[in-house]
């Protein structure tokens, strides 16, 4: 880990980009293609993902504000204040900022995989709350999990909104959330948002929007691989598809190549046929229970859980 600004720090960028490429080659010579929707984070595409958190068709960031917003005294409450609040997948960190008011953290600890985007949100957090320590930290989270030494161990509160966990297969998520137990210590908790399963218009719409953010997001992923492994996607040859896929509890994005074509990258490449598709991302709905026994499964007591009136997010706090 190096030292990015005062206090962010990132992966070594080479190993790091060793890893990253071999992550790519793989998914992009699978026959069913695919790329870890991490990808999809460099700086335009948190931009875009900011974007679609705007958009009227993409319901999880207001239904879990407003959750938030009308719960937000009870949340703390039972959250507890001069926590070490760890941001996971921090953004813009402005959930979090939000809670800050409510949750008074003695430390905040941000974390997300687009290090750029994360230190110039931190820049301006830090002058809007400077008796708050902060940290900020450009790693992935997602396949390992080891804090540095800045994070504080006393009372961490792990804060997981936006039903991020989605991303996850149950089973994936489930030795995520043991990793994260790990970190909790005995007096560690987790706040974490989940999308509950809803109709499947709702959810077309929302990964399908009409202004075609979530697709420019999507696509974006290819110019990113264009970056990171010296690849020539041309973007235009592709589009954007993303829909519930009812049987699996899950929405998918997928990009579509429109015509043939030869993709070159350092070191290989590969032939698409029109039609053929990239699978870029899976975003698990849950049923409330399901969340529940997950949390459970993985070490944690689930100690409460808020919803908004259409049942349409889940707010869970579970302790270690
Ligand atoms: C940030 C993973 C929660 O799955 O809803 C938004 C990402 N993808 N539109 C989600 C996303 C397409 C988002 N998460």
């Amino acid at each position: 880990i190096t030292l990015m600004h005062t206090s962010c720090t990132q992966d070594p960028p080479r190993a790091a980009n060793a890893h990253v490429a071999d992550e790519l080659h793989a998914g992009l010579d699978a026959p069913d293609a695919w790329i870890s929707p991490k990808f999809l984070y460099d700086a335009l595409g948190s931009r875009l993902f900011e974007a679609i958190c705007e958009l009227p068709e993409y319901y999880p960031t207001r239904t879990e504000a407003a959750i938030f917003a009308r719960h937000g005294a009870e949340i703390a409450r039972v959250a507890g204040s001069g926590t070490t609040l760890v941001d996971l997948g921090a953004g813009n960190c402005a959930k979090a900022a939000s809670l800050f008011p409510l949750l008074a953290p003695s430390q905040y600890v941000a974390i997300d995989i687009s290090a750029e985007f994360l230190g110039d949100a931190l820049l301006r957090l830090r002058q809007r709350f400077p008796q708050i320590a902060m940290e900020g930290l450009g790693m992935d989270f997602s396949t390992r999990f080891e804090l540095p030494p800045q994070v504080r161990a006393e009372r961490r509160l792990f804060f997981y909104p936006g039903s991020s966990l989605g991303n996850f297969t149950p089973e994936e998520a489930q030795g995520f959330l043991r990793r994260l137990r790990g970190q909790c210590g005995d007096d560690g908790a987790v706040l974490i948002g989940i999308d509950l399963v809803k109709d499947k218009a709702t959810l077309d719409a929302a990964y399908d929007d009409a202004l075609g953010v979530t697709a420019a997001f999507n696509l974006n992923a290819l110019r990113h691989v264009n970056h990171l492994i010296g690849a020539d996607f041309d973007v235009k040859a592709w589009r954007h598809h993303g829909f519930y896929n009812e049987a699996r509890g899950r929405v998918e994005m997928h990009l579509e190549a429109t015509r043939n074509q030869q993709v070159h990258w350092t070191g290989g490449g590969r032939h698409f046929a029109a039609g053929d598709r990239i699978h870029t991302e899976n975003s698990y709905k849950y049923h409330q229970a399901d969340a529940i026994a997950l949390l459970e499964r993985s070490g944690f007591e689930a100690t409460h859980v808020w919803t908004d009136p259409q049942r349409w997010f889940a707010v869970i706090h579970a302790q270690a």
